[in-house]
C-alpha cells in the first residue's frame, strides 16, 4: 500500500473542534485588523505545510551523516537542503540551521566564542538591544559580563546612530572578548566596517544579530555584513545571528551563519552543547522559506518593505510623531510619544491601538523616562502588510488611522468607527495563506 501526504493531514477541525475554534479566531484577526509589529509577517502556505509535516515525528540528534538515531536518510537531504540554500543566500562559509529560535542562535554563538564571567560589548536594551544582549533577567547577563554602548542624541534625522565615539572608547577600555552589533529596535543600517576595526583594535570577535534584518540582507537591501575567514583580513562580522520568521518570512525559528574559522564551534555549542533533537520539519520549512528568500520576487517584496516604512514613517510625522533618528532605512519604524502628547505611554497607546485593530508594541525610545513595561514609544514594522499586498498609499492611510485612533482615545464609539475602516482595508489584502 502506498500513502501520499494528504493522508495524514485530517483536519484540526475534525480532530479538536475546540482548538479548531481558537484558530478560526486567530485567523479572523490576523485578516482583519493591521499586523504592524516589525518581527512578524505572514509565512507562504508552502512554510506553512513543510512546518506542519511529518518530520515532526522524527528524532535527529546529530548532523547530517552524524546522527545519534537511525532513519535519518531523508532527514539528512532535508537539512542539507537548507544549509545548502542558506549558505548560498548568504554567501556564508559556514551555517548551522537547528536553533531553535533567535535567542538559542545567541546563546549557542557565546557557547562557542566565550566563557562564563567573559566580557562583551553589546548596544542598550534601552537603546535597541535584545534581551539576550546582557539584560540583567535573561542568561546572558548573568553569565557574562556585558558593557553597553548607546546611540547619538537627538538630531533630526542625523542624530540616534550608534555612537561608534563611545564604542571605541569603551572597547579600549573594557577590552570585551566580543563584540555584538544588531538590535530590535533600531532603524537604521549598521556600518560594520567601522565596527570591524574597533574590533580589530583589541583583538575583539564581531557577531552580528540579523533577527530583524535577515530578509533584508538575503534580497540584497541591506548591507550583508557577514565577513569571510577565506580572503585575508575579515572585514565584517564572524558570526552572524538571525531568527527566520520575521523579515526572512519563513517558520519561527533561527539561524547561525559563521566564518569557516568558527563552524566547528558553533556546531558544538548548538548541539550537544545547547539542544538536542533538530525540529526536522521546521528545518525543511526553512529550506522552503530559503528557496522563496533567493528568488526575485524577493528582493522586490524587500524593496517595497523599506519603501513603505519610510513612508510609514514621514506620514506618521505629518501626523504629529517624532521619529526616532529622523526616519527609516528598513523595515521598521520607532515612534517617540512624547511630542503628540506627553501624557500618552507606550503602554496606553497600544492598548488604544488594539482597540481600533491595529497591532503593534509599545517600545522604549533612546533616554526613555518610562519603564520596558510602560515606554514612551512605540515600534512599527512593514513586513507582514507588505507580503499582504500594501503598498505607499495604504501606509499614508494607515499613519492616519493611528492618529485619529490616538487622538480619540477615549471614544468608544470613534475607536470602533476606526476597527471598522481597518477591516475594510485589511479586506482587500488577504495575506497569501488565506487568499
Ligand atoms: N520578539 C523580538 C522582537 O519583537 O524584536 C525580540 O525577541
Amino acid at each position: 500500500m502506498s500513502y501520499s501526504v494528504e493522508d495524514f493531514y485530517p483536519t484540526v477541525a475534525e480532530v479538536d473542534p475546540e482548538l479548531a475554534g481558537i484558530l478560526s479566531l486567530e485567523l479572523e484577526r490576523q485578516s482583519s485588523t493591521l499586523q504592524l509589529i516589525a518581527s512578524e509577517n505572514f509565512t507562504s502556505k508552502a512554510v506553512l505545510e513543510a512546518t506542519g509535516s511529518i518530520l515532526t515525528n522524527k528524532y535527529a540528534e546529530g548532523y547530517p551523516s552524524k546522527r545519534y538515531y537511525g532513519g535519518n536518510i531523508y532527514v539528512d537531504r532535508v537539512e542539507d537542503l537548507a544549509r545548502d540554500r542558506l549558505k548560498a543566500l548568504f554567501n556564508a562559509e559556514h551555517v548551522n540551521v537547528q536553533p531553535h529560535a533567535g535567542a538559542n542562535a545567541n546563546a549557542a554563538a557565546y557557547l562557542a566564542l566565550l566563557k562564563p564571567g567573559d566580557t562583551v560589548m553589546a548596544m542598550r536594551l534601552d537603546q535597541g538591544g535584545h534581551l539576550t544582549h546582557g539584560s540583567p533577567v535573561n542568561f546572558s547577563g548573568q553569565y557574562y559580563r556585558f558593557v553597553s554602548y548607546g546611540v547619538t542624541p537627538a538630531d533630526g534625522d542625523k542624530g540616534e546612530r550608534i555612537d561608534l565615539n563611545q564604542m571605541e572608547e569603551l572597547a579600549k577600555a573594557e577590552r570585551p572578548k566580543l563584540i555584538v552589533v544588531g538590535a530590535t529596535a533600531y532603524p537604521r543600517v549598521i556600518e560594520i566596517a567601522a565596527i570591524r576595526s574597533i574590533a580589530d583594535q583589541i583583538g575583539a570577535a564581531l557577531m552580528f544579530d540579523a533577527a530583524h534584518v535577515a530578509g533584508l540582507i538575503a534580497a540584497g537591501v541591506y548591507p550583508n555584513p557577514l565577513g569571510s575567514s577565506e580572503s585575508g583580513r575579515n572585514l565584517g562580522a564572524d558570526v552572524m545571528t538571525f531568527t527566520t520568521h520575521k523579515t526572512l518570512r519563513g517558520p519561527r525559528g533561527g539561524a547561525i551563519t559563521s566564518t569557516s574559522h568558527y563552524a566547528q564551534a558553533i556546531d558544538k555549542a548548538v548541539f550537544p552543547g545547547l539542544q538536542g533533537g533538530p525540529l526536522e520539519h521546521v528545518i525543511a520549512a526553512k529550506a522552503v522559506a530559503f528557496l522563496e528568500a533567493s528568488q526575485p520576487s524577493f528582493a522586490e517584496y524587500q524593496s517595497q518593505v523599506v519603501a513603505n516604512a519610510k513612508l510609514l514613517a514621514k506620514s506618521l510625522e505629518i501626523e504629529g510623531f517624532r521619529i526616532v533618528s529622523g526616519g527609516t532605512d528598513t523595515h521598521l519604524v520607532l515612534v517617540d510619544l512624547t511630542r503628540f502628547d506627553p501624557e500618552l505611554s507606550g503602554k496606553e497607546a497600544q492598548e488604544v491601538l488594539d482597540r481600533a485593530g491595529i497591532t503593534c508594541n509599545r517600545n522604549q525610545i533612546p533616554h526613555d523616562g518610562r519603564s520596558p513595561f510602560v515606554t514612551s514609544g512605540l515600534r512599527f514594522g512593514t513586513p507582514a502588510m507588505t507580503t499582504a499586498g500594501m503598498g505607499e498609499p495604504e501606509m499614508s492611510q494607515v499613519a492616519k488611522l493611528i492618529g485619529k485612533a490616538l487622538r480619540n482615545r477615549t471614544n468608544d464609539e470613534k475607536l470602533e468607527s476606526i476597527r471598522q475602516e481597518v477591516a475594510t482595508l485589511c479586506s482587500k489584502f488577504p495575506p497569501p495563506p488565506f487568499a
